[in-house]
């Protein structure tokens, strides 16, 4: 065991309300690419920041559920990994534990975490683009080419997922900013911690007193703010950071 996972494991004995801030690192041992790292094959030409806004959609509809399409099949066959596990056993170890992800995967949920906050939504469901109130789990495989249409207004439909420029549905927010401000250790794992507002989480919960602890095998802003900075991956770093100690 590292050093620093000791440490880290050390801060966590006590600890009774843990909050875990994902990112898309805990999921790519799974096999899901990183948002950045979608760039790939067919994908590369393309810029994720203008497939993944309301913008980009309207100017271009088949190109973006095309590419979301691509996506949903990468998640339907990925399987979560040591790391979403370890996280869904440590629920039943501390008082509290919440997961906080801006992961869109599902990964979490399928792992066994009950206590999770979807800051960024879910790609497996669909929405409709007018916000008529149409909602609908996907199946994973839903056909590429244009989008359908939503069966209420007529408007397109789109995935369930926020975009950038979009507000994070306030009540998950809400929430995860309580988590942050009330919790005695914050995990952040796998984040680039580039995207806010979830990027500003781990500075609330360190001005409120926490111990924040990052996991990521790369350097990134949110190691400044860090009490323990752990490098490496989620899924070889977690489990026996996460493992109560007998
Ligand atoms: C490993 C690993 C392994 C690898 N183990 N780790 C304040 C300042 C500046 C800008 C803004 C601001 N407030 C708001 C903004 C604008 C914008 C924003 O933040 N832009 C920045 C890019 C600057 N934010 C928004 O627009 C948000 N909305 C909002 O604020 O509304 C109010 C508002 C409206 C209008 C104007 C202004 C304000 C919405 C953000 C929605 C983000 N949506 C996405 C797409 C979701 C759908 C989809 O997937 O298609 O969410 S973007 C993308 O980034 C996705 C992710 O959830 C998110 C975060 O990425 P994440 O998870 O950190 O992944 P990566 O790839 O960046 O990093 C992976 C990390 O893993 C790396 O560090 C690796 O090293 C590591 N890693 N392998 C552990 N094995
Ligand atoms: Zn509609």
């Amino acid at each position: 065991m590292s050093d620093a996972i000791a440490i880290a494991r050390r801060r966590l004995t006590g600890a009774r309300r843990v909050a875990v801030l994902t990112g898309a690192g805990i999921s790519a041992e799974s096999g899901v690419p990183t948002f950045r790292d979608t760039q790939t094959g067919l994908w590369a030409q393309f810029d994720p920041m203008q497939l993944a806004t309301e913008e980009g959609f309207r100017a271009d509809p088949s190109l973006v559920w095309r590419w979301y399409a691509w996506r949903r099949t990468l998640v339907d066959q990925a399987q979560p990994n040591a790391g979403h596990r370890a996280l869904a056993a440590a629920e039943a170890r501390f008082e509290r534990l919440r997961v906080i992800t801006q992961n869109v995967d599902g990964l979490h949920a399928r792992a066994g975490s009950t206590n999770l906050i979807e800051l960024h939504g879910n790609i497996m469901r669909t929405i409709c683009l007018e916000r008529c109130g149409f909602s609908q789990d996907s199946p994973a495989r839903l056909a590429p080419g244009e989008p359908p249409r939503c069966p209420r207004c007529g408007a397109w439909v789109r995935p369930g997922v926020v975009w950038f420029g979009e507000m994070l549905d306030p009540a998950a927010l809400d929430d995860a900013a309580a988590e942050a401000q009330s919790c005695d250790v914050m995990l952040v794992v796998g984040t680039s911690g580039l995207v806010y507002p979830a990027a500003g989480l781990p500075a609330g919960a360190r001005r409120a007193g926490a111990v924040v602890i990052t996991v990521n095998p790369e350097p990134t802003d949110l190691d400044e703010l860090a009490t323990v900075c752990i490098r490496g991956k989620a899924a070889e770093v977690l489990p026996p950071l996460l493992e109560a100690a007998y």
